[in-house]
């Protein structure tokens, strides 16, 4: 990115060099790679350092390291970026290295880690490592642990981990905006033994909300529960990669939560057990199986499968509000009203006048409203037997038969073996015992009004 080399080039690097990072010295700042991508890069492989099997995270990445004297280096820029939500809307946000969330940091149980951190963001900062095991005053807490880092300076977090797990990271200064405009990410801890709970796949995102008014780039910042794009790692449905499998894998997918709310998170055609939580690796006698597991707020959860069920598998929060795009919450329930006469009389006025739900909302997945510039439908995406009527916190487990070790690119929609879809029923049908069993009486219906869910 430009604004990158033409910070670290010259008078800038030396001199943000001269006092704060003088213990390792200015000359040494280890290079600050940036992605320019929203789509998940293949796992990297370790080029040096203790080996372990490294993950994928879904629409993102993992940073470099350089190994310098007995540690593992990496540096973080602390700025605002530009994130393609889904394909279609683009979001002004702040991050890491040219996304958010930023990029997965991933070491190995015994690693000494030195992390360098260069705020390039209009106000002060701050990374807090949220589950790792150091000293206090590597925690990143802003005026409790250290001073805030000033905008154009960097500083330099030092500590040995203890222990393997996944934890993440965030900002500890002014906590509320900075998490709200999307600062944060993943860091990763194998461990020392590489076949200890070694899997095949191993997935991580992030659970992280924004508040994006229709035809606007930048999320509202003071938003404490009416957030209207739920993510994983800053995507919403289609926007997010599907998990690709094989048959047969041992699959582990790490989860964290980010936003101000629980998300159960639910997978079809399998179960699951969580073998790992905030505090580290759950013992096999103390798991059981679970098909949606609900992740509270700060929480971590690892849950593990072996992928023996080929298929398209929906993988999602089961808050069917957290499934939905932008929109407005002040529609009332229509269903069973009959207002054909209203609807024709307000188009004479208002052409692009639609009535919303009277046989259920279904129709929103394939009719194309008239929406604001950078804005997402509500429900879209279209599967192999037409629109799947989602948004936000969805995605797909695909499970193959003969995929590569390495290979992570979408295989399209599944083949189902014949004779194993739900099909039509072409044969009689009962009379239904009364008429008005299929039209309620509209007076009964409820009208949702705003805030009356947000409580979720
Ligand atoms: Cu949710």
């Amino acid at each position: 990115m430009n604004t990158r080399r033409r910070f670290l080039g010259g008078a800038a690097a030396a001199a943000l060099g001269a006092g704060l990072i003088s213990r390792v010295g200015a000359a040494s700042l280890p290079e600050a790679p940036t992605m320019d991508k929203a789509t998940m890069q293949p796992p990297l492989a370790p080029p040096s350092g203790r080996p372990y099997q490294p993950v994928a995270t879904l629409n993102g990445w993992t940073l470099p390291w350089r190994m310098k004297d007995g540690w593992k280096e990496v540096h973080l820029v602390a700025e605002p970026v530009v994130r393609e939500i889904a394909p279609g809307m683009k979001a002004n946000l702040w991050g890491y290295n040219g996304q958010s969330p930023g990029p997965t940091i991933e070491c190995v149980e015994g690693d000494k880690v030195r992390i360098f951190v260069t705020n390039r963001l209009p106000e002060h900062t701050t990374i807090h490592w949220h589950g790792i095991l150091l000293p206090s005053g590597m925690d990143g807490v802003g005026g409790l642990t250290q001073p805030q880092i000033p905008s154009g300076k960097t500083f330099v977090y030092e500590f040995a981990v203890k222990k393997s797990g996944t934890f993440m990271y965030h900002p500890h200064a002014d906590e509320m905006v900075q998490m709200a405009m999307g600062m944060h990410g993943f860091l990763v801890v194998h461990p020392k033994n590489p076949a200890f709970r070694r899997v095949d796949r191993d997935f991580v995102f992030l659970l992280n909300a924004f508040d994006i008014e229709p035809g606007a780039r930048t999320p509202k910042v003071n938003t404490m529960l009416d957030f209207n794009l739920w993510c994983w790692n800053t995507r919403v449905f289609p926007g997010i990669d599907p998990l690709v499998v094989r048959k047969g894998d041992r699959v582990r997918i790490r989860i964290g939560n980010l936003t101000m709310t629980n998300h159960p998170i639910h997978l079809h055609g399998y179960e699951f057990v969580v073998s790992g939580t905030d505090g580290g690796w759950v013992r096999p006698e103390a798991q059981w199986p679970e098909v949606t597991v609900d992740i509270a707020v700060g929480q971590m959860r690892a849950i593990e499968f072996v992928a023996d069920a080929p298929g398209d598998w929906a993988f999602h929060c089961h808050k069917s509000h957290h499934t939905m795009n932008a929109m407005g919450h002040d529609v009332p329930t229509m269903i069973g009203v009959d207002h054909r006469g209203i609807a024709r009389k307000v188009m004479n006025v208002v052409p692009d006048y639609m009535v919303m739900g009277e046989r259920g909302m279904a129709d929103m997945g394939e009719m194309e409203m008239p929406l604001p510039d950078n804005t997402l439908p509500m429900m879209t995406g279209t599967g192999p037997f037409g629109p799947i009527e989602m948004g936000g916190m969805f995605t797909v487990v695909k499970v193959r038969e003969r995929l590569a070790r390495d290979d992570y690119a979408d295989p399209g929609w599944y083949k189902h073996p014949p004779g194993t879809v739900a099909y039509e029923w072409t044969g009689e049908l009962p009379k239904p015992a009364r008429a008005e069993a299929v039209h309620p009486d509209p007076k009964a219906l409820t009208v949702r009004r705003r805030g009356g869910h947000s409580g979720h």
